[in-house]
């Protein structure tokens, strides 16, 4: 008898656990962001990007990127320099954020921010550093198995979803809202697609390009990562009013303090709750064809709105 995977099971091992596959993917990535920055001369730069690279974070995109080329029929070992990337570009993104000429935090992943214990000049040159890294990472530490064309095609989305064009973008029309009250949803919008669904689509994109999806794979993909960025957005200004700081890691009930216009100030929070979920569903139809192999990226899609920090 030929026995298949569930047969040695119970029912609850049987079906997906999300807590421990998260838990085993944050553990891997961890490692993997551990070993790529040893200290080196000279130290306090290196000291200073693995301060804030290392301090803890959910790890939510380099797990979508690695979840994404399982699903397509790749391996982790094919996406892990480009997860690495993403989690060193998102930092560095998080760095520059706190810094006083931006939002001006003093905490981040429940520890001091990087400006208030190397100061602003070495935080700039952390995120710089970081930004540098997570390329010639991706460039380098791929595995050569990989199709050169393909890792050309990340290089190419990764800088395209973190300048003017991404992050970059989102982050300047967002300062330039700042203190107005009369925000329209379609600024909001633009935003939060630049600032945050940019780099989650490219997580999950480039995860795909590496284990070789079709352009009708990238599409859906595409369009999952889109609805679960705008989601993962709406429930970050929801936790910015329900959480602590504790529980955030960063100081709570900025948003409503600095009167910026959020989801939930422009529907309230029950209504912002259920858009979320609504994205979620619509995120988790783009990927039906993908049947049981979909099974962790439509469980991460409910823990984006499911989390309390
Ligand atoms: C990328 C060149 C370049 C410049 C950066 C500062 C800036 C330009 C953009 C700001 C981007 C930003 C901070 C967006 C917010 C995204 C967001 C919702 C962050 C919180 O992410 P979590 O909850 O945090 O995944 P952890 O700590 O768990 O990783």
């Amino acid at each position: 008898m030929v026995a298949t995977d569930n047969v040695y099971k119970t029912p609850e091992e049987a079906t997906f656990n999300l807590a421990v596959y998260l838990k085993q993917r944050q553990k891997l990535c961890d490692t993997a962001l551990d070993q790529a920055i040893p200290i080196i001369y000279p130290e306090k730069i290196y000291e200073a990007m693995r301060y804030s690279l290392l301090a803890g974070g959910k790890r939510v995109r380099p797990i979508l990127c690695l979840a994404t080329c399982e699903m397509i029929g790749g391996t982790i070992e094919m996406a892990m320099p480009t997860a690495c990337a993403v989690e060193m570009i998102h930092t560095m993104s998080l760095i520059h954020d706190d810094l006083p000429a931006m939002d001006n935090d003093d905490y981040r992943r429940g520890k001091l921010t990087n400006h208030k214990v190397y100061g602003d000049d070495v935080a700039i040159l952390a995120g710089d550093g970081l930004l540098a890294l997570a390329f010639e990472f991706v460039a380098t530490q791929t595995p050569q198995t990989v199709d050169r064309a393909r890792v050309l095609q990340v290089v190419a989305r990764l800088g395209k979803a973190l300048g003017a064009a991404g992050l970059v973008g989102g982050q300047v029309v967002d300062l330039e809202s700042e203190g107005k009250s009369d925000i329209c949803l379609e600024t909001l919008n633009f935003i939060h697609k630049h600032k945050t669904a940019a780099l989650l689509e490219a997580c999950v994109v480039c995860g795909g390009i590496l284990a070789g999806a079709s352009s009708e794979d990238v599409q859906r993909l595409t369009r999952y990562a889109q609805n679960i960025g705008l989601a993962f957005q709406i429930i970050d200004d929801i936790l910015d009013v329900t959480a602590t700081q504790e529980q955030l890691g960063k100081t709570a009930g900025k948003d409503q303090r600095a009167k910026k216009v959020t989801y939930p100030s422009l529907w309230g929070l029950e209504e912002s709750r259920l858009k979320a979920q609504e994205l979620v569903k619509a995120a988790c139809a783009e990927l039906e064809p993908f049947k049981e192999r979909a099974k962790p990226m439509v469980a991460i899609a409910h823990f984006i709105t499911s989390r309390n920090h």
